[in-house]
């Protein structure tokens, strides 16, 4: 029975590495299969520059992680199977207080970490560069929506999950939720933006802390009332259209049904919209202030 079950072992150590190949093979797919199939479990790699340099750093470190797991298990593995007291094998006291290999494996962790810190560093430092922006739009989080604020044009507008998710969520609504297209993931106002714009947004919040979190543009801000955070992201000039994200923070009961959608526009569309949108409220305040 024991050598049936080391044979086994042996067996097993020999071939884990082929039952580990097909999952690595699929994690290391090419970014052209990135949104569809086993690499949705993965980071999408978005939109932005930025979003591409986190995709980058997280495989990058991912691989790190993988040679180390790799080296550490397989040696543990290979030294379970070889040095086992049923084989004869006695324990090697040398190993205690020896200082050439505590040195070793002190030193070695300490350049793997600072050689995986070098990158993510630089790649933070971008993340919050909001110098030379070209557009600043103030983001507030509040219970259950977000506003948005175009801070140079006098643009301001609440973005609420879209009615038809509204209502199929209700209790006994008698609406199938697989029927409603983007069900909770759609918005009556989405936020507009144009492409290849460096866009600043500052977000805060109004009530509670909320977070502003759109995977496609690797941005995700913490929405707290009485700070103002800064992010930033700027669309590759080519992916003009939807990008969706969600509340991040858990911020009370309808913290789930408060997405965002991102309309991602050309830049004559954008200002396009713009103007529309500014002609449109400056005439709706007039009443206002005419009777006020
Ligand atoms: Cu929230």
């Amino acid at each position: 029975m024991i050598r049936a079950l080391d044979s086994f072992a042996t067996r097993l150590a020999t071939k884990a590495w082929l039952l580990a190949l097909p999952v690595l093979a699929l994690l290391g797919m090419p970014p052209a299969r990135a949104e569809s199939g086993w690499q949705q479990l993965n980071m999408t790699r978005g939109v932005t520059e930025i979003s591409r340099k986190i995709y980058d750093l997280h495989m990058t470190i991912f691989w790190v992680c993988v040679a180390i797991a790799a080296v550490v298990f397989g040696a543990m593995i290979w030294s379970i199977v070889n040095y086992r007291r049923s084989k004869g094998a006695v324990a090697d006291v040398t190993l205690v207080h020896n200082t050439k290999v505590e040195v070793i494996w002190t030193a070695v962790p300490v350049v793997i970490l600072v050689a995986m810190a070098v990158p993510a560093a630089r790649t933070l430092v971008e993340i919050e560069d909001t110098s030379r922006t070209e557009l600043t739009i103030k983001v507030t989080g509040f219970q259950w929506g977000w506003q948005y604020d175009y801070l140079d044009d006098g643009v301001a507008f609440f973005s609420r999950l879209d009615r038809k998710s509204d209502a199929a969520r209700e209790l006994l609504s008698g609406i199938d939720p697989s029927t409603v297209e983007h069900y909770l993931l759609n918005v009556d106002n989405p936020l507009v933006v144009p492409v290849g714009t460096k866009v600043r947004l500052l977000i805060t919040g109004a009530d509670v802390i909320h977070s502003w979190w759109v995977p496609a543009f690797g941005v995700k801000k913490d929405a707290i009332p009485g700070f103002v955070n800064e992010a930033w992201f700027r669309v590759d000039t080519d992916k003009p259209g939807l990008y969706r994200g969600q509340c991040a923070e858990l911020c009370g009961r309808d913290h789930g049904f408060m997405p965002i959608v991102v309309d991602v526009r050309s830049k004559a569309d954008f200002d396009a919209w713009l103007k529309e949108q500014a002609a449109q409220q400056k005439q709706a305040a007039v009443p206002a202030a005419a009777t006020g």
